[in-house]
């Protein structure tokens, strides 16, 4: 709405335009829809559409609207299947975005032509229901100076290590969530003001289980707590890795068609942010590397159409151990990579149960792969027991050197080691004393709060 109302003021040309359907303080029902010229020139002009669900899910939709001038015609569209008939426009959704869970938003677009004067539309409608929903603008405000965000924005692969915007390798930081359908209540203002601000983290790890009580059984709700604690993430200044938390079945082609569904939703929803990690497969197990290529070679692909910039995340084979607990090691990924670009492998660790022989594995391997150690814990593989203090400094020690990011498990009050709360933590308001950490929590405090090492030139 800035921009409507700063253009109103200045009566500049049309360009940028951009009209909410709906009074923007009404109640979300059924969709909001976002209209935005984004070029124009003699004749022609260039629209996005951004939908959102506001509604139940719905797997398949059909936009509506009407073109205001009789010479406005759509001339070529993508993101959905376009027609026109007199003044009437109808998208259809493609493949890939085709299913729109409760929140969910996607963007479409067309190049018009016009020969009179190009207005927009003023009403639109998804499946027949007329979209009175509001949308909050996305933040154009860049979040506080000096956050991790706010400094590295949009990052990429630049050989074997993430870069930021300056095209300079970083190490980021962070910690994971535990299962959000488990720990819900540990994600919250409070505790994330804690993790940015007294952590210094630079990224938080999404973890959504598709088993286990998680996504397969709620789609839509998953979808959304997803999207919430991303937009937390953002308000906050840190990354956020979006977790697709397969772990058993261990095969991740077992979720094919969810992953599909969950990433062109949350992708297309949140291509404009900068924030954003994709993670396809926590810990592929018990298959082979082949498959967890051919899978990742379907899923990324689902994710570039929406949101073609962001990094990518791949599990490797033995729970994600670059096949090293399968006997294996880093050469079948070297040998045999996935077919496609700004995408890292993922190695995780449990310093109680993985020392040497992973630990020369890695840095092996980080000569020639990208690694990013999405998770690790500071005990035992189970997740519980002792906190192995010196494989766990040795294990942070050889990241720090190789500038491997990592997020430790978990930012939560499991009654299980590895947690960095005390049990019951979670039902209170402090997350910040010294006395709510674990022997674990401190150690992962003391490590992610020292200062970023984040070049800006
Ligand atoms: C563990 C949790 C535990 C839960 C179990 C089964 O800590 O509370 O009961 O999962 O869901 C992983 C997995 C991660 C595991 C963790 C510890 O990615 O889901 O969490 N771990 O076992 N890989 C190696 C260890």
């Amino acid at each position: 709405m800035k921009r409507l109302l700063a253009l109103l003021a200045t009566g500049a040309s049309t360009v940028g335009l951009t009209v909410l359907a709906g009074p923007p303080a009404q109640a979300a029902t059924g969709c909001a829809a976002e209209y935005t010229i984004t070029n124009q020139w003699e004749g022609g002009f260039q629209a996005g559409v951004k939908i959102t669900n506001l509604g139940d899910p719905v797997s398949g939709w059909t936009l509506g609207f009407t073109l205001p001038d009789a010479g406005q015609k759509v001339v070529q569209g993508w993101n959905a299947t376009w027609s026109q008939s007199g003044s009437q426009v109808t998208a259809g959704g493609a493949d890939w975005n085709r299913t729109l869970s409760t929140g969910a938003s996607t963007d479409l677009g067309f190049v018009g032509s016009f020969t009179g004067s190009n207005p927009a539309p003023t009403s639109f409608t998804l499946n027949g229901v007329t979209c009175t929903g509001s949308v909050t603008d996305p933040p154009t405000d860049p979040p506080a100076t000096g956050t991790p965000t706010a400094v590295n924005g949009q990052l990429h692969v630049c050989g074997v290590h993430l870069c930021n915007q300056y095209d300079r390798p970083v190490q980021l930081r962070g910690m994971s969530t535990h299962g959000i359908q488990w720990f819900g209540p540990c994600y919250n203002d409070a505790s994330l003001d804690a993790l940015a601000q007294d952590w210094k983290s630079d990224l938080l790890r999404v973890a959504m289980y598709v088993q286990e009580d998680g996504y397969e059984t709620d789609p839509a709700g998953f979808t959304a707590r997803v999207n919430s604690l991303v937009d937390m993430a953002e308000a906050r200044g840190m990354y956020a890795v979006i977790d697709f938390h397969t772990l058993t079945p261990g095969d991740p082609n077992y979720n094919l068609d969810r992953a599909k569904t969950f990433f062109s939703s949350v992708a297309a929803r949140n291509a404009h942010k900068k924030n954003v990690i994709y993670e396809i497969a926590n810990e592929p197990n018990g298959v082979s590397w082949a498959a967890v290529k051919s899978y990742a070679e379907q899923v990324i692909p689902v994710i570039r159409a929406a949101d073609p910039d962001a990094v990518v995340i791949v599990g490797t084979r033995g729970w994600s151990s670059l096949g090293v607990s399968d006997g294996s090691n880093e050469s079948e990924v070297v040998n045999n990579p996935v077919n496609a670009t700004n995408i890292m492998y993922a190695f995780h660790f449990y310093a109680a149960s993985h020392k040497d022989a992973y630990r020369a594995a890695v840095n092996r391997a980080a000569a020639q792969l990208p690694l990013f150690v999405s998770e690790f814990g500071t005990v035992s593989a189970t997740g519980g027991g002792a906190v192995d203090r010196a494989s766990s400094v040795a294990w942070l020690d050889l990241l720090d050197r190789l500038k491997i990011g990592y997020a430790n498990w978990t930012y939560s009050d499991a009654d299980e080691g590895s947690a960095a709360f005390r049990p019951g933590t979670c039902g209170g308001t402090d997350y910040s004393s010294s006395g709510v950490l674990t022997e674990s929590g401190a150690l992962l405090k003391s490590r992610i709060s020292t200062a970023d090492d984040f070049p800006t030139s």
